[in-house]
């Protein structure tokens, strides 16, 4: 039995997950689970970097201990974020979270400059403030020129565990410098910012043997043997690859901190309306695409938690939702103000009070808002889909730690009309390894792996039931243009 490690990264928690192939069935657990955030240092808001690779160690020491001696290993993280290497091979600084305000007006600053529709044209890739163009935009002049390397987050643990430097395509997409005819760091979004293109590592496809652990960390640790695979090291990427579809017209839903919602592609669309919409078309593993478009998320949910200081699991807090009525207050999740503010609740409060609703009080009441909000952005989203696609969708899978949510699945069956397929929760770390067990030929393909899945894990249906969403559609559009 071959022995196959994810380590999973979000903006929240870490996790590594063993998983093996065992009588046709994907046995997965977990190993290791740790806390990530980012926290406010030397003028930014930076993710403690050495202290996610620390937890690597310990969750290898972990296996080592209870008897694993060789494994393979893939990382995957979240996007855009990345690490300065200097020519020593040490960093110059603790990365910059992606929720940091240095970018702030940056799209504006930089589209006076080189025109959007350029950029699109050329990339393919939705305009978020946080993509890694503008942070790079926004960065110390002096420490690029200092950098030898420029590593995006997994590419820089990747690294940091092996000796060896990848800039892994389904991520470096996301920076929105990838240049989608040429297949390469575009040149002039290059040039305009002053960076050389030895300053990133070679492009490489998902599915690639990254190298041996460093000795010296087996000097260090007591850790299993450990071929690093270099996986889709964007979690949505590899999300997307453990999502358990069949068939044509589906669209997933990938629900964690972020919501990403959108459809799998065989051929990039950057047309009029994708544009106008400010769709994305993320690289895929295996040369698809991610069309798909930010939703704000669960990260709202979080924060309201965090913010009450209540230890409730999203589940938890749909449960207290669940005792209120839905879209009584509605709010636009994907307003900038909900992004990073000081304090979430207030946010929200706010926000319905100048659209003159009802202010929203108890967890109960606030987390309703939000999930109706979701619910009702998602069909919204899966409607623009249908329309700039030209495709039609019947499903709807949503996989990650929202798809335990039953009452927002439910919401979303009946307002998109589709019949919501809800589950793994561990989608992300499931494609992770089964981009391992590809590349180890242990099985053929994404379909292989998508037909494992189904047959793993429990995936629950949802049908639409019939409600009387007009109403409830004409009051989100109403709220949304009157902002
Ligand atoms: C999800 C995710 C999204 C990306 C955002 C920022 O974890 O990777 O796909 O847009 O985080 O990196």
């Amino acid at each position: 039995m071959r022995n196959y490690v994810a380590v999973d990264i979000g903006a929240s928690s870490g996790r590594m997950i063993l998983g093996n192939l065992v009588e046709g069935k994907l046995n997965l657990r977990e190993v290791h689970r740790f806390k990530n955030g980012f926290t406010f240092r030397d003028g930014h808001d930076r993710w403690e970097i050495d202290g996610l690779i620390h937890e690597i160690f310990a969750g290898l020491e972990k296996l080592k201990q209870e008897g694993v001696t060789e494994c393979t290993l893939g990382i995957d993280t979240w996007a855009v974020d990345y690490v300065l290497v200097a020519p020593g091979g040490e960093k110059l600084a603790d990365p910059i979270s992606y929720r940091d305000s240095r970018t702030q007006n940056k799209i504006a600053e930089l589209t006076s400059e080189i025109q959007k529709d350029d950029i699109y044209q050329k990339t393919g890739i939705q305009f978020l403030e946080l993509n890694t163009l503008y942070q790079l935009y926004a960065e110390d002049q002096e420490l690029i020129k200092q950098a030898d390397k420029i590593l995006l987050i997994p590419d820089y643990i990747g690294y940091v565990l092996t000796g060896k430097k990848a800039a892994e395509t389904t991520n470096a997409s996301t920076t929105q410098m990838l240049n989608l005819r040429e297949r390469l760091f575009d040149k002039d979004l290059l040039m305009h910012l002053d960076i050389d293109p030895c300053q990133f590592a070679e492009l490489t496809d998902a599915g690639t043997y990254l190298g041996e652990m460093k000795p010296k960390w087996h000097e260090k640790y007591d850790i299993p043997a450990c071929r690093v695979i270099t996986v889709a090291t964007h979690d949505t990427a590899s999300a997307v690859v453990g999502t358990p579809a069949k068939g044509k017209n589906w669209a997933f839903l990938s629900s964690g901190t972020w919501s990403l919602i959108g459809m799998e592609l065989t051929a990039p669309n950057t047309g009029r309306m994708a544009f106008e919409e400010n769709y994305t078309n993320e690289w895929g593993a295996y040369g698809t695409y991610r069309f798909l478009k930010n939703i704000m998320g669960l990260w709202i949910v979080q924060e309201i938690a965090r913010n009450s200081d209540s230890r409730l699991s999203f589940s938890e807090m749909a449960d207290q939702a669940n005792q209120y009525p839905f879209f009584k207050q509605i709010i636009d999740v994907n307003d900038p103000r909900f992004n990073h503010p000081v304090h979430m609740i207030t946010e929200i409060q706010n926000y319905c009070r100048e659209t003159g609703q009802d202010v929203p009080e108890s967890i109960g009441e606030l987390t309703n808002c939000v999930y109706g909000s979701l619910a009702l952005r998602y069909a919204k989203e899966l409607e623009k889909m249908k329309r700039i696609t030209k495709r039609d969708i019947e499903a709807l899978y949503i996989v990650g730690g929202g798809s335990s949510v039953a009452i927002l699945n439910q919401l979303t069956a009946n307002l998109a009309g589709v019949t919501v397929y809800a589950g793994p929760a561990e989608a992300t770390a499931v494609g992770n390894l089964s981009v391992q067990m590809i590349t180890e030929r242990e099985i053929k393909d994404v379909d292989q792996a998508r037909d494992l899945v189904r047959n793993s894990f429990d995936i629950k249906e949802y049908k639409p039931q019939k409600i009387e969403s007009a109403s409830v559609f004409e009051k989100y559009d109403k709220i949304i243009r009157n902002k």
